[in-house]
């Protein structure tokens, strides 16, 4: 689908600077119109049609290296050019996954630092999260910690009930939850976020459903435990690769495809 030709924009230092201080950054220029976005969620179904018995839409992750669709999604120039004033010139894009809960839905996303989950060093990576519909306090919109990034990572505890949609978490008394800072976005526009900044939400008791995509994106420098992770695969986004610690897959064709759950031949990655 065509894409708004509204020019991009880049961060401002005062953003930058935002951003590293407080490890998020919100009030950024609409990267979809309510038309785009009406257009992205009209093929949302062909995506939900990929999920097989058992699956749930939490199982829609790293779907962007076979589909056409969410590849233009997460190489989309006007989240890269705010992404760039992050993380520089050179970086590469590695993770989508959908976080959907319905209206009236039980699931949450426990406190939680991303960095604890990836196998990935050092800790430079940015998550945007692109609104699928409008997002706020009343449907489960992700909370976060401000300045939680620059106090290390803390050790997470397994969750085990059927609402959490990940399964680490924060525990009580490790951060203060009333510092959170509620994140409210319209669809068709994201918020970023530091890999090492404590983050969740709750569940969506309204009448509207809560749609997002997170999107995640590391320096070049960034190397992956491929023996924790097998699978990595990452496509440049913008600039070189002059560490080479890291595996660049093909564009997809189709526009609607799956990641299949198995690693690529060890041939593949040379
Ligand atoms: O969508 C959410 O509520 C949480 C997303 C999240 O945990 C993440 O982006 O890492």
């Amino acid at each position: 689908m065509s894409t708004t030709q509204t020019p991009s924009r880049q961060l401002t230092d005062r953003q930058r600077e935002a951003y590293l201080r407080d490890g998020y950054l919100l009030g950024l220029p609409p990267i979809y119109t309510a038309e785009e976005m009406a257009g992205l969620n009209a093929e949302l179904p062909h995506l939900l049609a990929l999920l097989r018995p058992g699956e749930t839409t939490n199982d829609m992750r790293e779907w962007h290296h076979e589909s056409a669709f969410l590849y233009e999604i997460v190489m989309n120039p006007r989240i890269l050019d705010l992404v760039e004033g992050i993380l520089g010139p050179n970086f590469y894009v590695w993770g989508s996954h959908f976080f959907i809960k319905p209206a009236h839905s039980a699931g949450t996303v426990p406190w939680h630092q991303d960095a604890y989950y990836w196998p990935l060093s050092p800790c430079n990576t940015v998550t945007a999260w692109l609104a699928f519909d409008d997002v706020d306090e009343v449907n489960g919109g992700m909370k976060l910690i401000p300045g939680s990034h620059r106090g290390g990572i803390i050790k997470h505890r397994q969750r085990d009930d059927d609402k959490a949609v990940i399964k680490l978490e924060l525990e009580e008394g490790t951060f203060n939850v009333d510092d959170a800072v509620q994140f409210r976005l319209k669809a068709g526009e994201i918020s970023l976020h530091d890999d090492r900044a404590i983050h969740g939400s709750q569940a969506n008791p309204s009448d509207r459903r809560r749609a997002g995509l997170t999107i995640r994106y590391s320096g070049t420098n960034v190397k992956a435990d491929v023996g924790k992770s097998p699978e990595f695969t990452a496509h440049l986004c913008r600039g070189v690769d002059t560490y080479g610690h890291t595996y660049y897959g093909p564009v997809p064709t189709q526009r609607y495809g799956r990641k299949e759950r198995t690693p690529p031949e060890p041939a593949a990655r040379n």
